[in-house]
């Protein structure tokens, strides 16, 4: 594909513009694929971006504490090292603008068209192309790429009365900076990754927080530390020893499969770590008891934090395990009859994963949507692909998720995939590209036979991991290299594929 694309501005009302890929999204996977494509020489294709800047989730949870729990040498492109990471796990602003230089460097951003939002995507089989509709325009497009991310839209709680609220209601990913919590009564919903990185963060400034845990989550040490400026200097003079430094978080990590997917036993040194951790920061038995998780450690996301306890052992705040009965304008009432008057409310409820709202807007060939399709669980061939949804790539899609190591090491296995797709495609002079629902089905049987021990399913706990039957359709279940191997190569043999011209139909029968 060669580029007749100078500048991808806005297209004009009623016009439809043609393009080789259309991406969605600019988060690490939709920078990523970007990346790729220009890397295969190919600049015939647009990042259709919902919001005025690059970085995705990384962009949008920009709440008070917001950092990475994954060591920054693993947790980016292995292609774009930052020797310069100023400490080991980076927060959010730093990450948010590692990735707009990346966008940068590497010429993305000139790809992007901001302000669009994908309100629909169909396949058009007489065209075969992607209809693709935005908020700033129409797009048809040879392949469609969806970068659009498991955690990017909200999961806002069914709490009765929460409507009725007159204060201030903020879910984590759309925080209001504006806003400031000085002196109020604040109450935290949810005892996640994202609210044990707030309540510490604000516990100093306000007058009172509570936080209301429905599960206890499991939290070990933060080994966080600024990287003094001599090792930045090396790093930079000598790259192998970060990448070095990469492998070697990268085998550390992936140790923590073992235990999670193949033998629980190898999890009870961690579990061991994360109780002596309560109990050294936690002295009030009472306050220690309800703090302490009864389920395996793993079967949600392990949690990392030096803060969170002390924060919830302050005086100004108070942990509420008693379950939230209503909400009224002023106040939350719990269970128990107690009502707490409350200024603001902080939403750290987590995001739609095994209901992705993108699913809803892409059809397929016979019209129907991912949505539809996935009614019954999101199946996928290689997490990628998606049998009647010909020339579709998801990236960040189903079975491809994981809670122990980098997201972005499974981002760059899936584009190498997608690039090997791209490559067949142009080799063999196919227009379309779609995989077969056998292959589908193998691929599913795959990930349920090694979900199968894993402590997702089995550890006692319900987690967003799972979809409402119980099915893990997020996880990758085993050693995250496996996965890598899987999506090294196209695999040729699932796909069937149509030159240019010849009819779709004599291509699937033959
Ligand atoms: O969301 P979550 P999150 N009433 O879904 C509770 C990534 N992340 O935003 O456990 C009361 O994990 C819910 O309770 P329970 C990371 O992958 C990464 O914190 O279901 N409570 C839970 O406590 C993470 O896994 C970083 O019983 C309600 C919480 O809300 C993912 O994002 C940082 C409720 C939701 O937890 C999501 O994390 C932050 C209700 N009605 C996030 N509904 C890094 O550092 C939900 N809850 C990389």
């Amino acid at each position: 594909m060669t580029s007749t694309l100078e500048n991808p501005a806005t297209t004009a009302a009623g016009a439809v513009r043609e393009v080789g890929v259309a991406v969605i999204g600019t988060g690490f996977a939709g920078l990523g694929m970007a990346i790729t494509l220009k890397r295969r020489g190919d600049t015939d294709f647009v990042l259709l971006e919902r919001a005025g800047d690059v970085g995705g989730t990384w962009r949008d949870n920009a709440y008070p504490g917001a950092a990475c729990d994954v060591q920054s040498n693993l947790y980016s492109f292995s292609f774009a090292p930052n020797p310069d990471w100023p400490r080991t796990y980076s927060e959010q602003p730093e990450i948010q603008s590692y990735l707009r230089s990346v966008a940068d460097r590497f010429g993305v951003r000139e790809h992007c068209v901001f302000g669009a939002e994908v309100t629909a995507a169909r396949w058009d089989d007489d065209a075969r192309r992607w209809l693709v509709s935005t908020t700033a325009g129409d797009y048809r497009a040879r392949v469609l790429v969806s970068a659009a991310g498991a955690l990017a839209d909200p999961r806002l709680p069914d709490i009765p009365g929460l409507d009725s609220f007159a204060g201030t209601v903020v879910h984590s990913a759309r925080w209001d900076a504006g806003h400031d919590l000085t002196g109020e009564q604040v109450a935290v919903i949810g005892t996640g990754a994202s609210a044990i990185q707030i309540v510490p963060a604000i516990q100093p400034q306000v007058a009172g927080v509570a936080v209301y845990q429905r599960t206890a989550p499991w939290i070990v040490p933060r080994t966080d530390a600024p990287v003094p400026a001599w090792r930045r200097r090396l790093y930079r003079r000598v790259p192998a020893l970060q990448k070095a430094v990469r492998g070697a978080l990268y085998g550390v990590r992936e140790l923590l499969v073992v235990g999670m997917a193949k033998d629980r036993r190898f999890l009870r040194p961690a579990a061991r770590l994360a109780r002596a951790h309560l109990h050294c920061q936690v002295r009030d038995p009472r306050l220690r008891a309800a703090l302490t998780p009864d389920y395996t450690i793993g079967c949600k996301r392990i949690l990392i934090s030096n803060d969170y306890y002390p924060a919830v052992s302050a005086p100004n705040a108070e942990l509420v395990t008693a379950g939230i009965a209503e909400v009224r304008p002023h106040s939350i009432v719990t269970r128990d009859g107690v009502e707490r008057p409350t200024d603001t409310i902080v939403l750290a409820t987590g995001f739609h994963v095994t209901d992705l709202p993108i699913a809803e807007r892409i059809a397929g060939r016979d019209g129907r949507t991912l949505a539809e399709v996935w009614a019954d669980g999101m199946v996928s061939n290689r997490s990628t692909t998606v049998a009647g949804f010909p020339n579709l790539f998801l990236l960040v899609g189903p079975n491809v998720g994981v809670g122990h190591t980098s997201m972005v090491y499974m981002i760059e296995s899936q584009l190498a995939y997608v690039d090997d797709a791209l490559r067949t495609m142009a080799e063999e002079g196919l227009e379309v590209l779609e995989t077969t629902a056998g292959a589908q089905r193998a691929y599913r049987d795959l990930i349920a036979a090694r979900s199968r021990d894993t402590v997702w399913l089995s550890g006692g706990c319900s987690s967003w991991y799972l979809d409402a039957r119980g099915h893990n359709t997020t996880l990758w279940p085993d050693f995250t290299f496996r996965f890598r191997r899987l999506t090294r190569r196209l695999d040729r043999e699932n796909y069937v594929g149509t030159p240019a011209g010849r009819q779709a139909r004599e291509e699937v029968a033959a």
